[in-house]
């Protein structure tokens, strides 16, 4: 599905938002929603790090399983005033600034460490201005949410995937903005749209073959329940942003935004750390599971994937020399 949000409609979106139905009493209510469950390990560190933290002038109000606003529709509530936080993707701002395509980008971002330099970068800055100008949302804190693999219902017996090749015909699930079913063509795979909340039941009764999301998603959701095996080629070091509508934070004093800040970082660094024990810890309680667990070639994977971006309409996107900037953040 293609999004068409136009500049005009942000603005008209923030004008809206100006109203600030959050402030009722002098204590605001901060609605969060995410498709996350609430044993997700964002959803965690945001409820036991955040929600105390803030808790002398705001009521963190969160909300699961996309059950108060759908998968990547998160940010358009922030911006008309119905919500005032997220957990939100590089992927779901680039349908509003198709240059956020880069911090989505296969193979760009090493590791965890590398997302945190790179968010804490100068280079952010005209992202996250762009962002707060245009949107109405201030980007808080970058949060970790892993490796995604590709994980598929064939057995290995069945289907060994190896290279890019392998994947031709593969029914992938993948979220359903523009960047990233380029994304899943960009494996070798046929992607299919779909929300988050919907994958389970698509995996059981085979109406795709598989999906892509980290091994703590993979466990959290109780992937492993109706897949084989899962493929680990690290596609995307995957990231959300701490979204936080910029009209409530306007309204907050200078010292409950600094509240706020350091809420949301500390949030981000506990949930940071507590994903990236859960990768370690995951290959065996799969494996144990009856999964097969297993790294392709990954050269071929790479190679592959940044082939197609080359040239792209989203490289087109990137402002000169942020991927070189970004790079050199790195390893
Ligand atoms: C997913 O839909 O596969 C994805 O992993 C995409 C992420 O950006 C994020 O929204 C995540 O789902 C949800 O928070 C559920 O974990």
């Amino acid at each position: 599905m293609k999004m068409n949000f136009t500049r005009r409609t942000l603005m008209a979106l923030s004008v809206a938002a100006l109203a600030s139905p959050a402030f009722a009493q002098d204590t605001v209510t901060l609605r969060m929603s995410t498709p996350a469950s609430e044993t997700d390990q964002r959803s965690v560190a945001l409820a036991e790090v955040f929600a105390p933290a803030v808790a002398g002038f705001a009521t963190y109000q969160p909300h699961y399983n996309g059950s108060l606003i759908a998968q990547n529709s998160e940010l358009e509530a922030i911006a008309s005033g119905d919500l005032e936080m997220s957990i939100a993707s590089a992927q779901e701002l680039a349908q509003f600034f198709p240059e956020f395509s880069i911090f989505a980008t296969g193979y760009v971002h090493q590791d965890a460490e590398h997302q945190v330099a790179v968010f804490n970068d100068a280079l952010m800055d005209p992202f996250k201005k762009t962002v707060e100008d245009e949107l109405g949302v201030k980007l808080l804190a970058v949060m970790y949410l892993g490796r995604r693999h590709v994980n598929l219902r064939q057995t290995k017996d069945d289907l060994t995937v190896m290279t890019p090749d392998d994947l031709a015909g593969v029914n992938l699930r993948m979220p359903g903005t523009d960047a990233w079913q380029f994304l899943g063509k960009a494996l070798g795979a046929n992607p299919t749209p779909m929300a988050f909340t919907e994958i389970y039941t698509a995996l059981q009764t085979g109406s795709v073959d598989g999906q892509d999301n980290p091994l703590p998603t993979v466990v959290d959701a109780k992937f492993y329940e109706v897949t084989n095996q899962i493929v680990l080629t690290s596609h995307l070091v995957d990231l959300n942003y701490v979204a936080f509508s910029k009209s409530v934070w306007d309204e907050l004093s200078e010292e409950q935004q600094a509240t706020v800040q350091k809420a949301a970082e500390d949030a981000a660094a506990s949930g940071r750390a507590q994903q990236l024990a859960k990768e370690e810890e995951l290959v065996s309680f799969l494996q144990d599971q009856g999964m097969a667990v297993y790294e392709p070639d990954m050269a071929a994977f790479r190679n592959h994937v940044q082939e197609q971006y080359v040239g792209s309409e989203f490289a087109a996107s990137w402002p000169e020399g942020v991927l070189e900037q970004i790079n050199a953040l790195g390893n």
